[in-house]
């Protein structure tokens, strides 16, 4: 209740509207400018300026003069440019308050692992970590409006979710899409590019189109894209089939399989559809993603000049690739000017056996990455060289080993990302970041968790020393604890692999 002393602050004094007098007045001078008699505030109403005070007559002269050259100079198209200004100017201002104002959100229980950098020249890059620290509250999301005075126009990156999947395959998409349309997508809204060596039916665009508010476009794989080259002797391929189905090697026995692997290894970036497109996210069917993802990973992507992400890295089963590591030391050899003067080749090379392939690979049924890089001269080179050999065919190159090792052939580490905070699953492959509660579905997982998932630690191919992934990260992540040895681990029942110092766990 409202004391005589203390007016309602909606009171209109009067019967006037209720402006304060001073704008930038404390309150309490506020309430005291109120508490002046009526008389005043009508008189602050309805007074004109006081020079102009004792003299009406003038004073309504200068407001009919005005009111005349107003007209005078003011058409209704004028008017209009005039009100089109002011709108303008202030949808520029009004989100870039706002945008400065934006809380910058901790990154909560996930921390981002980064790789020890090999020494460099001392360049300064960005720094992708300061970044998710002051972007990671959906600052670009669509939903929160427009951002055009911070960012400019035409500044969200081109870039698309891709998908090669078969009509059979609707309900695993479907799946795929929900999950990462609601935990991310849905904010982000980049289109979704579906391919497939047949045309799609309608039931599948309708079915997959109902998930998304983003556009979704369906494309077929070019038919020289999708067949055996000229080059490949078929009955020789023919044996193949038969060889790598016999001693098991997965879906090696599948023709399309092959097709597959060549065309996510050598073709994907170079479909018509994706000429305008920078940036890509392979979604496969069938795949779950667990956690909330609070930022713009595109941006996050260009904005740190990064050009390939990954979630898991773990072995591969290296019969199905005999001679690639042969061919790629030749391809190296051949074409050292290709090589990025800072690539980082050691994390995948085993120093026990002369530095032949350890076989780890980036998993890349997930992958975020630059179609630029891809597209670039050194890839295209070594993609060339590997398939007039004939190995997607003869032997059953996979497109991740293959993307594996032209990533470190022509990147330095600082521009590949570990999206840790991606929690993801491809069949029996599980990845969970550490979180904080509400943020994933699923149960935290050592970095470490997959290694060996793809090929048992009981099988004849040599293991590397270390697990792929810390290989890769170097540095304390290869740190034992002192007196562990592998063998003693093993001799009581564990698998070698749990003598670090640092669990996995961080
Ligand atoms: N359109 C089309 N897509 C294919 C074909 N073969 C594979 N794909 C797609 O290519 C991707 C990889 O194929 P998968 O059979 O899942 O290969 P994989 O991931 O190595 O094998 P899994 O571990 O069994 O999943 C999936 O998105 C498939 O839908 C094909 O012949 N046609
Ligand atoms: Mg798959």
């Amino acid at each position: 209740m409202n004391t005589p002393s203390m007016p309602n602050r909606n009171s209109k004094p009067n019967g006037g509207p209720y402006t304060p007098l001073h704008s930038t007045s404390s309150s309490s001078s506020r309430w005291s400018s109120h508490s002046a008699s009526s008389t005043d505030s009508s008189r602050f109403w309805r007074t004109p300026p006081k020079a102009l005070k004792q003299n009406t007559h003038s004073w309504n002269t200068l407001r009919l003069s005005l009111w005349s050259r107003v007209c005078k100079h003011t058409s209704p198209r004028r008017i209009a440019f005039f009100l089109t200004a002011i709108a303008f100017i202030v949808v520029l201002c009004i989100p870039a308050a706002t945008t400065h104002t934006a809380d910058v959100t901790s990154l909560t229980a996930y921390q981002p692992t980064r790789p020890y950098m090999p020494a460099t020249t001392g360049q300064k890059g960005p720094d992708p970590v300061k970044w998710l620290e002051q972007n990671s509250d959906n600052k670009y999301a669509v939903s929160t409006g427009f951002h055009l005075p911070s960012l400019g126009w035409n500044t969200r990156p081109r870039a698309a979710l891709i998908s090669l999947v078969r009509n059979s395959e609707l309900e695993g998409m479907m799946q795929s899409m929900r999950q990462l349309e609601l935990r991310w997508n849905s904010k982000y809204q980049y289109p979704w590019v579906f391919f497939n060596d047949e045309p799609f039916t309608e039931e599948f665009k309708a079915a997959t189109r109902n998930l998304t508010s983003a556009k979704c476009y369906y494309e077929i794989v070019p038919k020289e894209h999708w067949t055996l080259p000229d080059w490949i002797d078929e009955g020789r391929f023919m044996n193949s089939l038969e060889y790598l189905g016999t001693i098991g090697v997965g879906k090696g026995w599948l023709v399309s399989y092959h097709h597959m692997c060549r065309w996510n290894s050598g073709f994907f970036y170079k479909h018509p559809f994706l000429r305008d497109y920078d940036f890509y996210w392979r979604v496969e069917p069938d795949v779950h993603y667990f956690c909330d993802i609070d930022y713009d990973v595109f941006r996050f992507m260009r904005d740190n000049k990064l050009k390939y992400g990954f979630n898991m890295n773990i072995l591969d089963d290296a019969r199905s690739f005999p001679s690639l590591w042969t061919r790629t030391r030749n391809f190296a050899a051949a074409h050292p000017h290709l090589i990025h003067p800072e690539a980082d080749l050691d994390w995948l090379l085993d120093p026990t056996s002369g530095g032949e392939y350890n076989n780890c690979q980036f998993f890349s049924n997930f992958e975020i990455g630059s179609l630029d890089f891809w597209r670039g001269e050194e890839n295209e080179a070594y993609f060339e060289w590997l398939d007039k050999a004939g190995g997607f065919y003869y032997e059953r190159f996979g497109d991740a080993p293959v993307h594996t090792l032209s990533v470190a052939m022509f990147l330095p580490k600082s521009e590949i990302w570990f999206f840790r905070d991606i929690g993801y699953q491809h069949d029996i492959n599980h990845h969970c970041p550490p979180h904080r509660e509400g943020k994933c579905s699923c149960q935290p997982t050592s970095v470490d968790a997959n290694f060996y998932k793809l090929v048992p630690l009981e099988s004849p191919q040599k293991k590397p020393s270390d697990t792929c992934i810390r290989q890769f990260l170097g540095g304390d992540w290869l740190k034992k604890k002192e007196g562990w040895s592998m063998v003693g681990e093993k001799a009581f029942g564990g698998d070698g692999y749990h003598g670090y110092e640092l669990s996995g766990d961080e």
